[in-house]
């Protein structure tokens, strides 16, 4: 065995996952800066909460295995997307595509594709929005362009696939029909109650703009 072979391995796996975590870093500062901005504009944080991971070095290998890739650094670095991903959990529908259109406005991300799981849901409910960005991480000899996957959903659509990705791991084999309907049925109630709390936000909001209103008209009096 060339142990310096194997050293120049381990390095360079160390260097591939380090430039996820710096992705994430950035990203996760990038965010902070939209939430406050956000904050300031309209007076609420639209962001529940935010989780973000780097994939395990199993669950790559796993994937790539999966789509029959050869397993090369370079190869999984172009081909899979989500080695390191964000999950941001905001309180409104509208909030998604506020944050999600403010995003890709920042001139350092390239959006590179969006999946709108909420206008079109997945066959089993499955809704979400995605969007897969590239952004720059500078090191001390280079600057690399990284992808991460950002998922955007309600605290609604967040339940609904949480416990989804619960029973089926679980449940190693198919599940029944029934019980799939049964599953998109309990994600068309998640989206009924995200339509009805978004139109209580909006009435309210509608609400508090008119009194704003008419508190002005009296101070110029
Ligand atoms: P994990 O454990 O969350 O990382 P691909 O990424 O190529 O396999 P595709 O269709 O290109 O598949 O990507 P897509 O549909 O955008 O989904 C990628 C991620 O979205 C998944 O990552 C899940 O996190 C989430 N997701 C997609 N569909 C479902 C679903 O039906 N239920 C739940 N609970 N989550 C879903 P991973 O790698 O599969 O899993």
């Amino acid at each position: 065995i060339d142990m310096n072979h194997l050293k120049t391995i381990k390095n360079e796996i160390t260097r591939f996952m380090m430039s996820y975590k710096f992705a994430l870093d950035e990203m996760n500062t990038k965010i902070d800066i939209l939430k406050q901005e956000f904050q300031y504009i309209h007076d609420y944080n639209p962001i529940e909460h935010i989780k973000s991971r780097v994939k395990s070095p199993e669950s790559i290998v796993k994937k790539v295995r999966k789509k029959q890739y050869d397993m090369s650094l370079p190869l999984i670095k172009e081909k899979i997307r989500d080695i390191a991903g964000i999950r941001i959990t905001c309180s409104f529908i509208s909030d998604i595509y506020e944050l999600s259109n403010m995003l890709q406005n920042q001139k350092d991300l390239t959006v590179v594709e969006v999946k709108d799981y909420i206008k079109n849901p997945k066959p089993n409910g499955y809704q979400s929005l995605h969007l897969i960005v590239q952004i720059p991480i500078f090191m001390s000899d280079r600057e690399e362009q990284v992808y991460v996957e950002v998922q955007i959903r309600t605290i609604a659509m967040d339940f609904w696939a949480s416990l989804e990705h619960k029973i089926y791991y679980k449940y190693n084999s198919e599940i029944p029909e029934r019980l799939v309907e049964e599953l998109r049925d309990a994600a068309i109630s998640a989206a009924m109650l995200d339509k009805r709390m978004e139109s209580i936000h909006r009435e309210i909001n509608t609400l508090r703009e008119e009194a704003h209103w008419n508190e002005d008209d009296n101070s110029n009096l």
